[in-house]
């Protein structure tokens, strides 16, 4: 057996936008770190587990960065590359460029086919086989499950959890009768594992997160399993082998305390594995400050920031009373500049009994609410009863209308 190195990252999210902003500039400068990363750590392969897009049908800026790293990879690091899609992806998107991305030693799976035998890759280096990757992208409705009419939604819940069980055990299965050599293997997934802690920025997949996959439903075939999806990084259910990289830049602010990684995992002649993360720089740090608006002004009047970027914040101004002069004094702190730059301010009153501050109710914007938020808050407003039923429903409708094959 030979020694080799894998680099797992995922939910790049390329093209996304945080309240507006563009993030391009920190996807640049996380790309010219991880050049720099595969160099130095002599990585063999890397795998990028679902989410490469934010939306999709990228912006030519999106693609472009995209093609850019890939060749500059190619041109300056001999690393195998696998991409899997995720829930973000379309699949005509990410497939476009694979017979192309091919001949540079780079493997897509953008969503899943009739032939699963074409997400078994071998890893190759100087035309020796070190191991195998089982490249599942996230699965859909279609993929995992048949409709049967008459069904309720506890059958459709189960259904989709043992699809995917039975996808990974197919694949396991046929990766084992391959690997003759008893070699290392990995799988990827795109999905949401039970127990996971996510963060604002994940939009809900399969049965709305209720089908929760457990780490021991995956075949013991597996060395390593490299997921993406959730934003934060994290090992599922302690398993060493099993883990989430983390999206590399903090994708909302509820993730700006997250250390964000990719994950080393290294298999030695003997087919130990040591596994490591290895913590991404931070070039624009997402920060939040909240109190009354005199606090507020003075903390970011002092603030300053400490990387290559300007440091982007949320500002949540709390007064005890309605004051439409304070309201117009924040306005103009919106305007000034300072070493950091606000991207999203809100304000809200605490004593809504008294006088007009009742009817100044702070409305988040909508574009912060997730669509199950709009509609769980429509729930709220009616006199439906059985509103969990109807959850469920609006969840596979969403769901099937995100999943639409593209
Ligand atoms: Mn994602």
């Amino acid at each position: 057996m030979n020694k080799f190195r894998i680099l797992h990252t995922s939910d790049w999210h390329i093209g996304q936008r945080l309240h507006g902003k563009d993030r391009h500039q920190e996807h640049e400068y996380f790309f010219q770190w991880l050049l720099r990363t595969l160099t130095e750590q002599h990585i063999d392969l890397l795998i990028i587990a679902g989410d490469i897009f934010d939306v999709g049908y990228p912006s030519n800026q999106a693609l472009k960065q995209y093609y850019n790293f890939l060749s500059r990879c190619n041109a300056t690091c001999s690393t195998q590359i696998v991409i899997t899609g995720g829930n973000h992806d379309y699949i005509s998107t990410l497939n476009a460029p694979k017979p192309l991305l091919e001949s540079l030693n780079i493997t897509v799976i953008g969503g899943a086919s009739a032939d699963y035998t074409k997400e078994l890759i071998p890893i190759e280096k100087d035309n020796k086989l070190l191991g195998y990757v089982c490249a599942i992208p996230y699965l859909r409705d279609k993929d995992i499950r048949q409709s049967v009419a008459g069904e309720n939604y506890d059958d459709r819940i189960k259904a989709t959890r043992n699809g995917i069980a039975e996808y990974y055990k197919r694949i396991a299965d046929y990766a084992q009768t391959s690997n003759i050599n008893n070699l290392p293997v990995i799988a990827t997934g795109h999905l949401y594992m039970a127990g996971a802690s996510t963060s604002e920025s994940e939009r809900e997949i399969q049965m709305g997160n209720e089908a929760a996959f457990k780490w021991d439903a995956f075949p013991q075939t597996f060395d390593y399993v490299a997921l993406g999806h959730i934003h934060r990084p994290q090992k599922v259910a302690q398993q060493e082998h099993v883990r989430y990289s983390g999206s590399p830049i903090p994708l909302s602010f509820s993730e700006r305390k997250d250390t964000k990684q990719v994950v080393l995992v290294e298999f030695d002649t003997e087919k130990q594995i040591s596994i490591q993360s290895i913590e991404v720089p931070i070039e624009r740090k997402l920060i939040s400050f909240s109190g009354t608006l005199a606090e507020v002004k003075e903390a970011i009047k002092v603030h300053k920031s400490a990387n290559q970027l300007t440091d982007w914040a949320e500002t949540r101004v709390t007064e005890p009373q309605y004051d439409p002069i304070l309201i117009a004094e924040y306005k103009e702190l919106l305007e000034e500049s300072f070493d950091v730059e606000i991207v999203k301010p809100s304000i809200s009153f605490t004593d809504r009994i008294k006088g007009v501050s009742a009817l100044y109710e702070e409305q988040p914007a909508l574009s912060d609410l997730t669509n199950t938020e709009v509609f769980e808050k429509l729930l709220e407003r009616s006199n439906f009863d059985q509103t969990e039923e109807l959850m469920g429903s609006y969840k596979e409708l969403v769901q099937s209308v995100f999943d639409k094959e593209q």
